[in-house]
């Protein structure tokens, strides 16, 4: 490996596993240190393409994301590091492809548990085809003032704390990730700073050594020398069995292996070594003070790095600053425990056996409604559920399930029709009985009213139902009414202004619509449940509508499954039924 720094200003990187913090991180570390391009040129989130927006400094930006390696390394031919967040089961495989990109240059794989063959198999592509791997089991690496990886260095304070936004002179390696951060705030108390810091991971068998970047380092002149070491573990002895501290590299066999042994090697070897832990920091300062006296650094120049803006979560979390919302909701709460429906919750809506006409005055409504008015709701859900293929809603839907079209077109595609002369009466038949009801008009006066202004009664004839051929639905909610509801007195209007209807003609009958909507006036007004203002707002908002669509989407639904299930050709109308005129 040896040659020189594996980092610049301008090194940019590829990042896989769209992992939201660790990239914000790196891109806060490049707005700190003044570097002009983000370090990430781009993520490779698999399966998927378009773009991540990010914040650099205080700018959005748009990150290009990949579904593919090769078609991350295509697009930036330029990023040559490589950082892998995929899990330790798929490691492995992302990083043998990116080694073999020939754009890539550096992997890091900060997964842990990275089967030991599958490592000594990366890194002995990586040796063969001179590239270099840190990790894995690692948190990355750092060059000051230039290139981060991942979470190296910990959270934006950490980095400003170890002034890590500029270049000092120390090269650091280390196995623990943990240590690193430890380490960097003693040698930006005792030194100038860090220049570059590598964790090389805690698993058996290292991407890359602590020999591999020490004698790197020896190649980079703004990396001073000599070496200060130190091999943790010393206390080892201590136990009678063999101890592992921490990372699974960190065993050791044999008297050899031992912290001890490795200290004393290291000692004989040149390097300055204390005699324990604590004495580390002042072996360091000594070192450096020492270099320094001998003018063999030159001074750093300080700076005063831009702040980093907050973020408007954490700003907010703190107390700091308000920000207006930009939706208000009243129905319903889903950050608790449990989901709330207008304030009750899901397990009582359950343990208490609420149906869903409970649900609808809940969520609609925004109150329990007595039971004989949630009955009535789930009456009219029963009943409107659906009419027969040959409505304009069942029909479209049909047709649409023919044409190949998935469930929810299909679906939307009957709801569309729901309007005022299909299903969607409703309201205006509640409005306008209620307005001519209030004002106290003869059946007479109301539909000859309405004659002259060119209006359909809403809620009045059929297609198919007469005066001889009632429709059944009408009747049994009729019945259910008078049984049930303290007052009917606008479904009592409805009756006469039908009678007056059906003495023009047979097919002028109260149809669904128009009982569902005179019958849900006597439900608002006769409940006390409502306010007079409430009722107003209800009808002039127009819920009732609601009903309909909510209860025929079951059919819908069900005469869409109906023809998938009967495998129905694509739907052609014949010519025959069709007038060809001019
Ligand atoms: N005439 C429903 O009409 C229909 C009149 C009227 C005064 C009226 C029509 C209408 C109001 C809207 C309404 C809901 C279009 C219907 C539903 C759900 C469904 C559907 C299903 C299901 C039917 C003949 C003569 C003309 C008209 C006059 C008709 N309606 N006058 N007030 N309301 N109603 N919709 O049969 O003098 O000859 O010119 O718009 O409540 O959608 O099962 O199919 O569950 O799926 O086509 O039940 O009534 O009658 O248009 O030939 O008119 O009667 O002015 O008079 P038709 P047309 P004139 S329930």
């Amino acid at each position: 490996m040896a040659t020189g720094q594996l980092f610049s200003k301008t090194t940019q990187a590829l990042f896989y596993n769209y992992k939201q913090l660790p990239i914000q991180r790196m891109l806060d570390f490049d707005f700190l240190c003044g570097r002009e391009t983000p370090s990430v040129a781009g993520i490779i989130n698999p399966g998927s393409d378009g773009f991540q927006k990010l914040f650099f400094g205080q700018e959005e930006i748009a990150i290009p994301v990949h579904p593919t390696i090769e078609a991350a390394c295509n697009a930036h031919p330029t990023a040559d590091v490589f950082i892998n967040f995929a899990s330790f089961r798929s490691a492995a495989a992302s990083s043998m492809s990116a080694l073999k990109q020939p754009t890539i240059r550096v992997v890091a794989i900060i997964a842990e548990g990275v089967p030991e063959s599958d490592a000594k198999q990366l890194i002995s592509y990586a040796r063969a085809n001179n590239k270099v791997i840190i990790g894995p089991a690692t948190v990355g690496g750092i060059q000051a003032g230039a290139f981060k990886i991942g979470d190296t260095a910990g959270t934006i304070d950490n980095i400003i704390q170890c002034k890590l936004y500029r270049p000092g002179s120390v090269g650091f390696v280390s196995k623990s990730g943990g240590m690193s951060n430890e380490l960097y705030n003693t040698i930006a108390r005792v030194t100038d700073g860090i220049y570059e810091g590598i964790a090389i991971g805690g698993d058996v068998f290292p991407g890359s050594t602590l020999s591999d970047h020490i004698l790197r380092f020896n190649n980079i002149p703004q990396v001073q020398k000599p070496v200060v070491a130190w091999v943790s573990g010393t206390c080892a002895r201590l136990f009678k069995s063999e101890v592992q501290f921490g990372h699974a590299g960190a065993k050791s066999g044999g008297e050899l292996e031992s912290a001890q042994a490795k200290n004393q090697a290291l000692r004989e070897a040149g390097a300055i070594v204390p005699t324990s832990y604590e004495a580390l920091e002042s072996a360091i300062k000594e070192t450096f003070d020492k270099l320094a006296e001998e003018g063999k650094i030159s001074p750093v120049t300080e700076i005063t790095p831009p702040p980093i803006p907050e973020d408007l979560k954490t700003a907010i979390k703190s107390g700091k600053v308000r920000a207006p919302t930009h939706i208000i909701s009243t129905i319903s709460d889903d950050r608790g425990e449990e989901p709330c429906y207008a304030g009750v919750p899901m397990s009582t809506i359950i343990e208490q056996g609420y149906g869903v006409g409970d649900v609808i005055s809940l969520l609609w409504f925004k109150r329990s409604l007595p039971r004989y008015c949630t009955q009535f709701i789930e009456i009219c859900i029963m009943l409107c559920a659906d009419h027969g293929p040959c409505v304009s809603g069942a029909h479209n839907s049909i047709v649409t399930a023919r044409a190949g079209k998935d469930l929810v077109s299909s679906l939307v595609s009957g709801l569309l029709t729901i309007g005022p002369r299909f299903g969607g009466a409703i309201d205006d038949a509640a409005r306008y009985f209620k307005d001519a009801y209030d004002r106290g008009l003869t059946p007479y006066e109301f539909v000859e009213g309405m004659k002259k202004k060119g209006i359909r009664v809403p809620g009045i004839g059929h297609r198919i139902k007469s005066r001889d051929n009632r429709d059944k639905r009408v009747q049994l909610l009729q019945k259910y009414a008078h049984t049930h509801f303290p007052s009917v007195k606008y479904m009592e209007y409805a009756v006469q202004v039908e009678t007056y209807t059906l003495s023009k003609a047979n097919n002028l009958v109260m149809n669904v619509d128009g009982a569902i909507g005179s019958l849900f006036l006597d439900l608002l007004s006769g409940s006390g449940m409502f306010t007079k203002q409430e009722i107003d707002e209800i009808v002039e908002i127009g819920y009732l509508n609601g009903l309909f669509v909510l209860a025929r989407s079951i059919g819908l639904i069900g005469h869409t499954f109906d023809q998938k299930r009967l495998k129905q050709p694509l739907y052609r109308h014949p010519w025959e039924d069709v007038l060809y005129t001019k």
